[in-house]
């Protein structure tokens, strides 16, 4: 089987959610020497893009969204620990989660393994994240960076309320907000307040690292 063929038979495995075939590409495509990277995006997120489209246009429904969605999870999981190879010394501590009302986590997680692989300490708290819960893991964890996902038109308004409730308890200039996920803007991180968004996993830990230096810098001045 030639790369080429390798990569449109993950997209086609991955599309029709058969998870057993998606593991077994996915190990044959890195023992043919094909980058994490290459596997990741030009294969799974493409394919799962698909699926969101056939979703939108009534062709597929909640479940073949839910398989393709497992299929890719179990993949990200083979890819995790070449993602997050890393040998630098932490650089800073973000707690993520994908806020309340929204189930998406695939999107997170791979944010999530990309700040590993760049030296940052995630605490994870998953998906359906109430703002108590930022709130209590903040006070926790005292990360440098906050990060809310949200996958959903109707679940980005939790951005808002998360940042309200930052300030409620007088904790909002301790943290950097980030926000994210599919129907995010830049826009709309603006209008709510956040302190830096992204669209994708690479463009946020670039944006994190930024928003660090510029906060440290003036911590420092
Ligand atoms: Co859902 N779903 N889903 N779904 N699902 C979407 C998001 C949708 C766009 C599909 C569509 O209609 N085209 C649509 C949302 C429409 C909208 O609101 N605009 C949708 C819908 C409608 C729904 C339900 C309401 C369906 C229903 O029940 N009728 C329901 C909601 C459940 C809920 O949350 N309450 C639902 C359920 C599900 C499943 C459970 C079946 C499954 C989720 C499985 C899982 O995550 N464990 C699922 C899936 C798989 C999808 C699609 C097909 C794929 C999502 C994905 O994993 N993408 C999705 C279609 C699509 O996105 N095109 C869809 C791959 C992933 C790598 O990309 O998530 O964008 P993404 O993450 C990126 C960036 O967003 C960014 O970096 C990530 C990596 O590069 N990013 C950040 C993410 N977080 C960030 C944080 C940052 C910075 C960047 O800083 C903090």
């Amino acid at each position: 089987m030639t790369k080429d063929e390798l990569l449109r038979q993950l997209y086609d495995y991955t599309l029709v959610g058969n998870g057993p075939e998606v593991l077994d590409l996915t190990r044959a495509g890195l023992a043919m020497g094909l980058g994490p990277e290459v596997l990741l995006y030009e294969a799974l997120i493409p394919s799962l893009e698909e699926v969101g489209a056939r979703f939108e246009r009534g062709d597929f429904f909640v479940p073949e969204m839910l398989i393709a969605g497992k299929a890719m999870a179990g993949a990200l999981e083979i890819l995790r620990p070449l993602l997050a190879e890393t040998g630098v010394q932490t650089i800073g501590k973000i707690v993520m989660g994908t806020v309340k009302g929204d189930v998406h986590d695939i999107g997170k997680n791979l944010v999530n393994i990309m700040f590993e692989g760049a030296g940052f300490e995630v605490i994870d708290l998953g998906v359906q994240v109430a703002p108590e819960k930022f709130l209590d893991a903040i006070r926790e964890h005292q990360p440098d960076i906050v990060g809310f996902s949200a996958f959903l038109t109707t679940t980005m308004p939790m951005f808002k309320a998360n940042i309200n409730a930052l300030e409620k308890a007088g904790m909002r200039d301790q943290v950097i907000v980030m926000v994210g996920g599919a129907p995010v803007t830049q826009e709309y991180a603006d209008v709510v307040g956040a302190d830096g968004y992204a669209a994708d996993a690479s463009a946020a830990v670039a944006a994190a690292k930024e928003l660090l230096q510029r906060r440290r810098a003036v911590a420092h001045a």
